[in-house]
């Protein structure tokens, strides 16, 4: 696998550095993607879940499919791609992660500063009030309430549903500000994070890409890696730290 000398030179010089993460980076630890051929999605229609319609019609299903990724995610661990991203923020001065997962596996690796674009699937809140709910226990059966009334649900962000409080608004900061723009492990089909990557291209951030298969991004990157996260991220560090050394 070939890392170019401007890559090295990028993150050797500490460039601002910004990186978005998908399913992709997750996979490796056993969490099921999107769209992949054993994607969550496949077994559901991705608007007929994810939706605060489908709640609000069947909140039982609803949270039966959470409560059941919830039980997967809590028995997985961060991988080394997830480690390599902890190691670059203790490295860089300028280094801001900004994720579409909801598995809270970069905060469990030891990632400090994480904008959670899509919230966490660790956090429940109320439909009405959103008052956060953590420590309630779920019975799909019989969806518990809030003081106010509301239903609890899952603190994540639903197609068609706004992202949380300044989330995007950092993000598109910080990509724009940035020299070196990461986009690992996502499809890029999901808005507005897909559109991070090419804002930070347009803003003039080097661009790469880490992603088992072809996406629409592939083509507009400045340099694609093509393979698992989990792989990748250590020989491109390996390179960088190995040049340290010279
Ligand atoms: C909003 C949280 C606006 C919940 C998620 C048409 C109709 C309806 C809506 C829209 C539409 N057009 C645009 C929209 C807006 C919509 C959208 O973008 N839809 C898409 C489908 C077209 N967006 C929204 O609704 C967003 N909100 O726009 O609000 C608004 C404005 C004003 C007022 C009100 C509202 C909200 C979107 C958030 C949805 N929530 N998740 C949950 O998790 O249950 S999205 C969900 O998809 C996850 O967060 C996931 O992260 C995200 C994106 O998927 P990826 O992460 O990319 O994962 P995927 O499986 O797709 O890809 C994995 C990749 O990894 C693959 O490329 C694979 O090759 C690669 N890979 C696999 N293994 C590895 C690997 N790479 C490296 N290494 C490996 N080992
Ligand atoms: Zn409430």
């Amino acid at each position: 696998m070939e890392i170019s000398e401007r890559l090295i030179d990028l993150l050797r010089n500490k460039a601002k550095t910004a990186v978005l993460t998908g399913a992709g980076i997750s996979a490796e630890s056993g969490v099921p993607t999107f769209r992949g051929n054993d994607g969550l999605w496949n077994k559901f229609n991705p608007m007929e879940l994810a939706s605060i319609d489908a709640f609000m019609e069947n909140p039982k299903l609803v949270w039966e499919w959470y409560l059941f990724r919830r039980d997967v995610i809590n028995k997985v661990k961060p991988n080394r791609g997830h480690e390599i991203l902890v190691e670059m923020e203790k490295y860089l001065p300028e280094f801001t992660l900004i994720t579409q997962n909801v598995d809270n596996l970069h905060r469990e690796a030891g990632s400090e500063n994480v904008i959670e674009l899509h919230g966490n699937i660790k956090r429940n809140k109320c439909l009405n009030c959103g008052a956060p709910m953590d420590d309630m226990d779920i019975d799909p059966e019989n969806v518990p309430t809030c003081d106010c009334g509301g239903q609890i649900r899952p603190d994540v962000v639903w197609f068609g549903e706004m992202l949380p409080e300044g989330a995007i608004e950092t993000s598109q900061q910080k990509t724009v500000e940035s020299d070196l723009f990461f986009s690992i492990g996502t499809s890029a089909e999901v808005y507005p994070a897909a559109q991070l990557p090419v804002i930070a291209q347009r803003s003039g951030a080097y661009l790469v890409e880490i992603n088992l298969t072809p996406t629409p991004l592939t083509q507009l990157a400045d340099e694609a890696f093509s393979g698992k996260s989990g792989e990748i991220l250590p020989m491109i560090w390996q390179a960088v730290l190995e040049r340290e050394n010279d």
